[in-house]
């Protein structure tokens, strides 16, 4: 039997140097990262955006991507943090919206909702963020939100 396959929906930030690079060249690393995951079917152009929440540190890239996997989403969850680890992010020494190498946040997984200590999906903050949804619009601009019911173009036109 042919394992099950879903898309899910990844955002990418950095705003730090890292042994790799400049944020471009960490955004197109981790990209290369995803690729052990499954079939990355999609990257939207890379997005200069302004810090939101914590406002003391550098501007950002941002970044879409869709994964063809048949990781289960906790699965996929954990190898998205342990690239992120791997790559250098350090969460323990850094202020929880603050400064980071690669940050890889997992969106949608096709349909499925799902709430758990560990992981919310759809991502609880998606919906209100215009450099996840400017990215994601860019390359699924017709996935829907499986709890909003609304997709990722009129989210982003509500914005
Ligand atoms: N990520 C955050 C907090 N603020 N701002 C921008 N522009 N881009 C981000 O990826 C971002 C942010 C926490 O995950
Ligand atoms: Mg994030
Ligand atoms: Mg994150």
């Amino acid at each position: 039997m042919p394992e099950p396959r879903t898309t899910a929906a990844i955002a990418l930030g950095s705003n730090l140097t890292s042994p790799f690079g400049d944020p471009a060249a960490n955004l197109h690393e981790a990209i290369r990262r995803l690729g052990t995951l499954g079939d990355i079917t999609a990257v939207s152009t890379f997005y200069a955006t302004d810090p939101v929440g914590y406002l003391d540190q550098p501007r950002f890239l941002n970044a879409a991507a869709l994964l063809e996997t048949s990781l289960p989403p906790l699965d996929l969850l954990h190898n998205l943090l342990a690239i992120e680890h791997a790559m250098g992010r350090d969460r323990n020494n850094a202020p929880p919206k603050g400064p980071r190498i690669i940050d890889l946040d997992l969106l949608l997984y096709g349909n499925i909702i799902m709430q758990s200590a560990e992981l919310t999906l759809p991502h609880p903050a998606m919906h209100q963020r215009a450099f996840v949804l400017a990215p994601l619009a860019e390359i699924a601009p017709s996935m829907r939100h499986s709890t909003l019911h609304r997709t990722i173009a009129e989210l982003l036109n509500q914005l």
